[in-house]
């Protein structure tokens, strides 16, 4: 079978929560415009969601069920765990009914169950891996997945796929924005921004700890995941020039942003992507970010932002100070030029003809 230009393809959410909840964070904007992309290209697409997602403008197959719990919350060493009526099995009963319509099925979920079920499928499965390694039980069914089925695990990161310790390389799919919701900015004003999840992980003590010694204020933007976390970060910088703006809209967020000199990034886990990242630099905003993760393969050192040591606080005061060094169009050129709808359309466009062209390959049906 000579794979047409054009796809039918079956997307699978993740279950942490119905679309448009936030509650499947940076996968849900991911599945969001990558869907949006295949359709705008003419492919044919179905997206299998938790119950209770509101997307009206994208074709949803809406299934109930007990939602799973996060990854992050867990052990490394945890067992797999399903509550009774769960959504991701549910999910994916539907999804082995339908194969049969469909070229290619895509998991956005990360969890053990469609890895496992992928064998037992007829139809080709392809996996996006949406964050650093954190269960030894997903990590074993990933490894023996990439050697059983080469090209079908896809990353954002080879960072992020480094966490793994894969033996064999495995596609990288960056991620992307829609730009047009994006305003440029020329002129900022003399503060910065920190926007994430307020939870341990994101080191948002280390940006305030920046702001309070350069004494340029810091505007937070984000939803409190960790009440605790925040409290103690007011404790311990009572004179730190912050402000808190709570969770705002991608249209309130940029705006706000946009109007920073820069974007204090400071994660102390592998971020697996971040966003947030692109969506700086599609302000015009300079990012400041750890040699670390997902955003060490973005911002280019010196031209669009500065990589600083990791957890180096100092480090991220010399950055604040040489900020004029940067061109901020020079940002918005790499939002506009890598991460645009259109380039992370091609990268998954590429990505799923190469699986079905595999597959006509070792002559699967
Ligand atoms: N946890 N169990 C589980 N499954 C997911 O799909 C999942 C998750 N935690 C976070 C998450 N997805 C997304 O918010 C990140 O992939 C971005």
């Amino acid at each position: 079978m000579t794979v047409s230009a054009k796809m039918k393809l079956l997307f699978v959410s993740t279950p942490v929560g119905p679309l448009g909840s936030g509650m499947g964070g940076g996968v849900e904007l991911s599945l969001y415009n990558i869907a949006q992309e295949m359709i705008r290209r003419g492919h044919q697409l179905q997206i299998v969601a938790p119950a209770g997602s509101s997307w009206n403008d994208l074709p949803l197959v809406q299934i109930p069920g007990n939602l799973q719990i996060i990854a992050q919350s867990q052990e490394r060493t945890a067992p797999i765990t399903m509550p009774e009526n769960s959504l991701l099995a549910n999910m994916w009963d539907y999804t082995r009914q339908v194969q049969g319509d469909y070229d290619l099925i895509v998991n956005f979920a990360y969890d053990w169950l469609p890895f496992y079920l992928t064998p037992f499928f007829g139809c080709a499965i392809a996996h996006l891996v949406s964050m650093g390694s954190l269960s030894n039980a997903l990590d074993q069914i990933i490894k023996q997945l990439v050697k059983q089925f080469p090209g079908t695990i896809g990353f954002h990161t080879q960072t992020q796929a480094a966490t793994f310790a894969l033996e064999q390389e495995c596609p990288y799919l960056s991620n992307g924005i829609d730009l047009s919701l994006y305003d440029f900015c020329s002129e900022p004003k003399q503060q910065l921004a920190w926007v994430g999840r307020i939870a341990p992980e994101k080191g948002l003590e280390d940006a305030v700890a920046a702001s309070q010694s350069t004494n340029i204020p810091l505007k937070v933007m984000g939803k409190i995941q960790d009440e605790l976390y925040w409290q103690k970060i007011c404790q311990d910088y009572p004179n730190a020039p912050l402000e808190y703006l709570g969770f705002l809209s991608t249209n309130q967020m940029q705006q706000v942003m946009g109007e920073c000199r820069a974007l204090l990034m400071t994660p102390h886990w592998v971020e697996a992507f971040g966003n947030v990242t692109i969506e700086s630099l599609a302000c015009g905003v300079p990012v400041i970010s750890y040699r670390r993760g997902g955003p060490a393969e973005i911002v280019q050192d010196g031209k669009t932002g500065f990589l600083v040591e990791p957890d180096s606080v100092p480090g991220l005061i010399d950055a604040i100070a040489r900020l004029d060094e940067i061109n901020r169009y020079t940002c918005r050129q790499q939002a506009e030029t890598e991460f645009s709808l259109q380039a992370l359309g091609d990268r998954f466009e590429n990505w799923f003809h190469k699986i079905l062209d595999l597959r006509c390959d070792f002559g699967n049906s």
